[in-house]
């Protein structure tokens, strides 16, 4: 009664009998941080010139009336973010063809110059309407690197940044991100002078003073860079963060010794980040719904799925990172259906599967409670919904048991852990048991637990017990969270593939009930013809595919395939350089600069296709390209040439469009410039 009474007055003194809190482990999270990590999930909205140029970065030299978004409406762009259960949206205000989005003082380089809504418009103004009408927060990315400004490289230049940074935290807040890339200098249009502009990216834009500024005009904001200062980079425009995967990290000088394959030395550990490391800096995973981060039409059918999503989603947010991805509205200013119908199929599931947690209500047993008081530290508290109430142990304890009776048996397949953050990140590894058939048998386990750590099974456990154990700590326990959910059981989306005689086969890695597929860009319903078997696609196109089992209908699977390579050859190369024309994404053919092939027959080309190495290296991937085609294989012709922009953070297929379709036999490939060693390497080259 006495305790009721004590709540009723709402004192915070618990009275004679409390015991201290654990001291905090390590280094601790800010509240700008702990903000971050509880929302967990926001979008990187990219549209610009790179829109209309079918490019993913600009040179800097484009026309700022190729901008007119007819549709624009950031209320619907917002809207599918929220509904896709994303917390906020950081808006690219200036990528690194240097066009502002917002009517600024600084550069005549801005949106007054388009023709949306005569040059009146201003598009970063419209966002933050739109998120506050729909209680979203939003972010800000304006790219240091501009290939527009004609100071770039001087301090002059640094100036403007500045004061374009000063101009979007004044105007357009609160903000909860101030994100900046890490690509830096390189060739552009530069005013004109179209050269190469090298820049030192450690001490050329001043960060320090930078990070000052931001911090005066918008103190509730994250800093997000390669390296921090609050939120680092997970190393992959993949979006995942590694399966062990730190708050805390230090960032370390490469050593020559452990150089990564992936030429981002310095962020070799960013993944995993550092157990104890220096810094609370915990790990941001950016991808992309579509393969690029810009709208690009030839991608309108590789939109993530809601469970890709989801799979993404497992590793990311459930690996104690925040999950950023990117959207891109079309050139109408405005989500692509498609792109909307996959967020909100994300969402539902997410809602789906974290509505109830099956542990609620339990009765739990704990090895131990700090100084025995169980209303301050007892486990019951793991299932309040609170992030900061936690169940703790006595300072010496740093493994511990849990057991949690249901009551009942219940199925679930998805556990979820998260740790009182504002105590330090304390757990290294834990496992979980089930009660079943009279003994407890372990059904999954993990390391490093910090804001949020998800365990993803891959069967029902149905039990009316689950044991937690606390298997190694730094410090004793200090859980905000124990959650037991049950994702629904789905059929996959079958894989499209073709083989090397040219034939498209649509399997599955388990029997479904039948499988159904379209060539006609329509979405296989079960009226839609049955898959009994291989067949060709002469001309290449679009198939979707998907598996029924009685009432369960799986997820459509989109392949888009290019001309079959049956009958293609690589003149002069030999069979050794088969494997850029084999149709199989993992093998890789390597080469000094040139690779010509004979496609047998003349064809129609709307467009190529050129797959980087998938291993995660970078030597010899190409930035910069030319494209021949030839009738006769001798005379050859100049069909496109351009820059592969982004390929080393994100080497997914890309497609180089012609102006209009060229009839040839033969085409040449060209890697002009690669991102490193002596060669090019290929894994796929392509017509469709
Ligand atoms: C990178 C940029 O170079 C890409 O174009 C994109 O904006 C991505 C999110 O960040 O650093």
């Amino acid at each position: 009664m006495l305790m009721v009474g004590v709540e009723v007055l709402g004192q915070a003194a618990p009275g004679p009998k409390s015991v201290a809190p654990p001291k905090p482990y390590g280094v601790l999270p800010s509240a700008r941080q702990l903000a971050w990590h509880e929302m967990e999930m926001y979008c990187l909205i990219h549209y610009g010139v790179d829109t209309y140029t079918d490019k993913e970065w600009g040179y800097g030299d484009e026309d700022p009336k190729l901008i007119d978004p007819v549709d624009f409406d950031a209320r619907q762009i917002v809207g599918a973010a929220k509904a896709g259960g994303f917390k906020g949206v950081v808006i690219v205000a200036k990528h690194h063809d240097g066009l502002c989005l917002w009517p600024t003082r600084t550069t005549e380089h801005n949106i007054s110059k388009s023709l949306w809504k005569g040059g009146h418009g201003d598009m970063v103004k419209e966002y933050q309407l739109a998120c506050q009408q729909l209680g979203m927060k939003m972010g800000l990315y304006c790219s240091p690197w501009d290939r527009n400004n004609a100071a770039y490289g001087t301090a002059a230049y640094v100036r403007a940044y500045r004061a374009q940074i000063k101009e979007l935290y004044t105007g357009y807040g609160p903000l909860f991100m101030s994100w900046h890339d890490g690509a830096n200098g390189g060739d552009g249009y530069y005013g004109g002078a179209r050269e190469l502009r090298k820049i030192d990216r450690t001490t050329y834009y001043g960060w320090d003073t930078t990070w000052a500024l931001v911090r005066r005009l918008q103190p509730g904001a994250v800093i997000f860079g390669d390296i921090g200062p609050d939120v680092r980079w997970v190393g992959n425009e993949e979006g995942h963060a590694g399966a062990t995967c730190w708050a805390t990290y230090t960032p370390e000088a490469p050593d020559p010794g452990k150089k990564p394959a992936n030429g981002y030395s310095k962020y070799w550990e960013a993944t995993e980040g550092t157990r104890d490391g220096k810094f609370w800096l915990p790990a941001e995973c950016d991808v992309p719904l579509r393969p690029g981060w810009f709208y690009h039409p030839s991608q309108d059918e590789q939109v993530k799925s809601p469970y890709q999503l989801l799979d993404l989603y497992y590793q990311s947010v459930g690996r104690g990172a925040d999950l950023d991805l990117g959207l891109a509205p079309s050139r109408r200013g405005v989500l692509d259906q498609r792109d909307v119908a996959s967020l909100k199929g994300f969402g539902d599931l997410l809602r789906q599967i974290f509505a109830v947690n099956l542990a609620r209500g339990a009765r739990f047993t704990a090895s131990n409670i700090r100084g025995g008081d169980q209303r301050s530290y007892g486990p019951e508290r793991l299932v309040d919904g609170d992030r900061y109430s936690y169940w703790a142990t006595d300072d010496a304890v740093k493994q511990a048991e849990l057991v949690v009776d249901l009551g009942k048996e219940v199925t679930f397949n998805v556990i979820r852990l998260r740790e009182n953050i504002k105590l330090g990140q304390r757990i290294d590894s834990f496992a979980v048991d089930a009660f079943v058939d009279g003994e407890w048998k372990l059904v999954g386990a993990g390391t490093s637990i910090g804001a949020n750590r998800l365990v993803r099974l891959q069967q029902n456990v149905v039990t009316g017990k689950v044991r937690l154990r606390i298997v190694r700590a730094a410090a004793c326990v200090a859980l905000s969270d124990l959650g037991l959910f049950r994702e629904p059981v789905h059929v996959e989306a079958p894989a499209i593939v073709r083989d090397k005689e040219g034939m498209v086969k649509i399997v599955t890695s388990g029997p479904v009930g039948s499988i159904h597929y379209t060539l006609d860009g329509s979405e296989p319903g079960q009226g839609s013809p049955v898959y009994r078997g291989a067949f060709e696609l002469p001309e290449g196109g679009v198939v979707k595919a998907r598996s029924f089992d009685g009432n369960v209908v799986g997820e459509v699977a989109t392949k888009q395939l290019g001309y079959p390579k049956t009958g293609w050859k690589v003149m002069d190369g030999g069979s050794r350089l088969a494997q850029a024309i084999d149709d199989d994404e993992r093998t890789a053919a390597g080469f000094p600069q040139d690779i010509a092939i004979d496609m047998g027959k003349e064809v129609s080309i709307p467009a190529f296709t050129y797959l980087p190495r998938q291993d995660k290296r970078t030597d010899g991937i190409a930035d910069r390209y030319v494209f021949y085609v030839s009738m006769d294989g001798a005379s050859w012709q100049k069909v496109a040439e351009g820059e592969f922009s982004n390929i080393r953070a994100n080497p997914v297929e890309q497609v180089v469009g012609l102006d209009a379709p060229v009839r040839a036999r033969y085409f040449k490939f060209t890697a002009v410039h690669v991102l490193g060693g002596n060669g090019a390497v290929v894994n796929e080259l392509g017509v469709r």
